[in-house]
């Protein structure tokens, strides 16, 4: 006789299959199996072999073998579609470009051109495209926390503007934590900051604060022509990098799904900002940051984000290696996010980001991306840590229908 001994969260399935395995086992002499739950040992059932059962108990065998690979294969496959997708991160916002079809014949978009040369203005596009570009099923994708860090200096005109755009945010409050960084301000900013983590925290956000720090080496002016010159840039965006990588180091908590950079000069935002950033389900990706001039000219205000062309490589490679490459200063050879448009796609690839709205899933950072202090493939700050995500294998990716604007 033989005994099969099962637990009481043990699969029936697989208690019989192991019961006729056993059945057939030339051991058995009298071909009886016996299975008892071990926990108490109380027998389930007995199973007597009969020769003119073997037949049929050898094709027993074989079918709920078969059962039991199909069994095992749809568990696996349940298991992947939560496994894969690292927790809540892909399952609920997963965005499915083939689901949507843009009729590029009916709309008439303005071709992607080879490059943006000198121009650094679009065109806007109309209500109906723009709809069809960041429709989305709200509901699906609030559900994560996310962590806005904004970096701040002399931004004390700008702070009010700033709280009121988070305030406008239509992400859940109570997933929603902000942090500022303030360093270097010969104004009034850290306490207006202040000021302004009082209103998060009676709005309901999650976490809000303001730090402190106390590093030198940024440009000690207030003139935007001395910022903005092509020889301070590598001062000017080393500094920056830095103080981003202060208060991510600082800020950063192990469970937040998401990072959202955000400059705390913005003049307007949709509401619905994180949930359309969220929704496309990248590593790393960006909106576009445009300037309406008085005359409703929009102008790309960010120049950082951008996809390289045959072209913009080549002529990168001729230069030496410790040679800063900043866009923006001189005719492009890259084509800037705005003009992706014509692709016809919500989202598009990119190689270089700003950092007006910048997400990133927060598991990137904690895997060691960072903004470059110093040059990585010749770039720095957000466009030294896009080239960075890509060396690191993740994707950088672009909303080019997604528009915020700057002051
Ligand atoms: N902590 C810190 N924040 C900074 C520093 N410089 C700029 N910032 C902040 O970083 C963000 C981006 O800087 P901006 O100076 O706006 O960069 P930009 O948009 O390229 O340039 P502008 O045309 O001058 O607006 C803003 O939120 C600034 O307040 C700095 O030295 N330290
Ligand atoms: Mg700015």
């Amino acid at each position: 006789m033989g005994v099969v001994s099962y637990l009481n969260d043990d699969n029936v399935i697989d208690i019989i299959h192991e019961m006729l395995t056993y059945i057939v086992y030339p051991g058995i002499r009298d071909g009886v199996i016996r299975c008892t739950n071990i926990n108490d040992n109380k027998d389930c059932f007995t199973m007597v072999s009969h020769k003119r059962l073997l037949k049929s108990v050898v094709f027993l065998i074989f079918l709920f073998s078969i059962i039991k690979i199909y069994w095992t294969m749809i568990k696996r496959q349940g298991n992947q579609s939560t496994d894969v997708i690292g927790s809540k991160l892909t399952m609920m916002c997963q965005y499915n470009e083939t689901r949507t079809v843009f009729n590029a014949s009916k709309y008439k978009l303005s071709p992607v051109p080879k490059h943006s040369l000198k121009n650094d203005t679009t065109e806007p596009v109309s209500p109906e495209i723009a709809e069809f570009f960041t429709r989305l099923n709200r509901t699906l994708c609030e559900d994560f926390s996310v962590l806005i860090l904004t970096p701040i200096h002399n931004s004390e005109r700008d702070i009010e503007n700033y709280v009121n755009l988070i305030r406008t945010l239509n992400y859940p409050k109570n997933r929603l934590s902000v942090v500022l960084g303030e360093d270097g301000s010969n104004d009034r900013t850290f306490l207006k900051a202040q000021n302004a983590i009082e209103v998060f925290r009676s709005i309901g956000l999650r976490r809000a604060d303001v730090l402190h720090f106390n590093f030198t080496g940024g440009l000690e002016t207030n003139s935007w022509m001395k910022e903005h010159s092509y020889v301070n840039q590598f001062q000017r965006r080393s500094h920056l990098a830095r103080a981003r990588n202060l208060l991510l180091m600082s800020a950063l908590m192990g469970d937040e799904d998401y990072v959202l950079w955000m400059d705390s000069d913005l003049r307007s935002v949709p509401p619905d900002l994180i949930q359309q950033m969220i929704y496309v389900n990248k590593d790393v990706v960006t909106a576009s940051c445009l300037f309406r001039e008085n005359n409703g000219r929009l102008r790309i205000y960010d120049k950082n984000s951008w996809r390289e062309t045959a072209e913009s490589l080549q002529r990168q490679r001729k230069l030496p290696q410790q040679q800063l490459v900043v866009e923006g200063y001189g005719a492009s050879l890259r084509v800037y996010l705005p003009h992706l448009q014509g692709e016809g796609k919500r989202v598009v690839s990119i190689d270089g980001v700003g950092g007006c709205s910048l997400m990133i899933k927060a598991e990137c950072h904690r895997n060691g991306l960072y903004f470059p202090e110093k040059l990585f493939l010749r770039h720095i700050e957000t466009e030294g840590l896009a080239k960075m995500a890509k060396h690191m294998g993740y994707g950088v990716y672009g909303l080019p229908f997604l528009n915020i604007f700057h002051s």
